[in-house]
């Protein structure tokens, strides 16, 4: 039994020494000191041995089954470290390799002209408004006096979301206007840009959605004088000092008196040219008093209050601005278009 139990011993460690995976290893535990184990088996025969001896090959046992069990916790070990330095070989990074540098994108060249637009109009004490794009057809259309029958409320003409045409995409910022008339205390002094949509097939110069800055101004004693002092002082910013200006008389159910006004063109300085189709001038925006029945509407006594308001699309002024000639190009979003800005 004692050669028996130095063969286990000189047999373990010279395989444990030699081990080269976990199967492996768990295999010669299971060998030398599972349940059906060669040490175990031995512990077993101690029965056979006579009395005097059997403390004795006790102890050799035990002694022979810690040196295995020490062999089997440091080659666990030597298989786990292997293991690691493996992995971390494989994952390895070069931290030398040149980097791919990110590209920077920018503001479309539409935001940058309405940032410039926002900066004129808070430098002169205006708030800026966002509202919801999904409006009431009352807020859009009936208070600001366009009335059943109105055509630009035609099905032909706007998105509705019900038969009863109750709920809407917004043709305009002007709802923004009216939620400022109703929930602002007086005197008010906003801008209301965003997203609006009409019925229109895309080309040139059209498309279903596009941007409205409209601005809103009601106070005592706000006069037409006090409208195109205003919009000249915010055009000479836009296009620079001495920048000449024309308001011709128009009509819009929500103000009255009406205008449009036009800048003289830039090109040819009014002589005419095909920049301005021979005019000598563009037409910039639509503007007016905001009629007396809109703000009775909105619960504001027009005999104590006065007010104007301007609309004008933003596309429009970007495109001019940056001599954009088709407006498909401010919507697709192609990066060889964009990077020009
Ligand atoms: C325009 C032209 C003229 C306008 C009027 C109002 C309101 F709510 F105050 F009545 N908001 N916007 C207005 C006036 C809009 O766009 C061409």
């Amino acid at each position: 039994m004692r050669e028996q139990l130095a063969k286990i011993r000189e047999e373990a460690i010279a395989k444990l020494s030699q081990v080269s995976s976990s199967a492996e290893l768990e295999e010669l535990r299971v060998k030398y000191l599972g349940k059906k184990g060669e040490i175990t088996a031995i512990l077993k025969q101690m029965g056979g041995l006579p009395a005097e001896e059997r403390p004795k090959m006790g102890q050799l046992a035990n002694e022979v089954r810690a040196v295995i069990e020490d062999k089997l916790t440091s080659a666990r070990r030597e298989l786990d470290e292997k293991a690691l330095e493996l992995r971390l070989r494989a994952e390895a990074l070069d931290v030398t390799v040149p980097g791919k540098a990110p590209k920077m994108g920018h503001r479309h060249p539409m935001y940058i002209a309405l940032d410039e637009m926002k900066e004129i109009f808070i430098g002169m004490g205006f708030t800026v408004l966002d509202g919801p794009e999904v409006e009431l057809a009352e807020l859009n259309f009936d208070r600001l006096n366009a009335d059943e029958g109105h055509p630009s409320r035609d099905w032909s003409d706007t998105f509705y979301f019900d038969e009863q045409s109750r709920v809407m995409l917004r043709s305009q910022t002007s709802p923004m206007q009216v939620r400022a008339m109703d929930s602002m205390e007086l005197p008010i002094r906003i801008i209301a840009p965003g997203r609006v949509y009409r019925k229109d097939e895309v080309d040139a110069t059209h498309s279903p959605m596009f941007h409205q800055v409209e601005g809103m101004v009601i106070d005592k004693g706000v006069t037409m004088a006090d409208l195109k002092g205003t919009l000249n002082t915010a055009v000479q910013q836009l296009y620079g000092e001495g920048t000449k200006t024309r308001f011709r008389p128009h009509h819009f159910p929500f103000t009255e008196p009406s205008c449009e006004m036009d800048v003289q063109c830039h090109k040819c300085g009014g002589v005419g040219c095909p920049t301005c189709k021979g005019e000598g001038w563009i037409e910039l925006l639509g503007a007016g008093m905001i009629h007396p029945h809109v703000l009775e509407m909105a619960g504001i006594d027009p005999n104590v209050w006065s007010g104007w308001a301007f609309g004008f699309g933003l596309e429009r002024l970007a495109m001019r601005r940056f001599r954009i000639d088709d407006l498909r190009l401010i919507f697709e979003n192609d990066v060889r278009f964009l990077e020009q800005f």
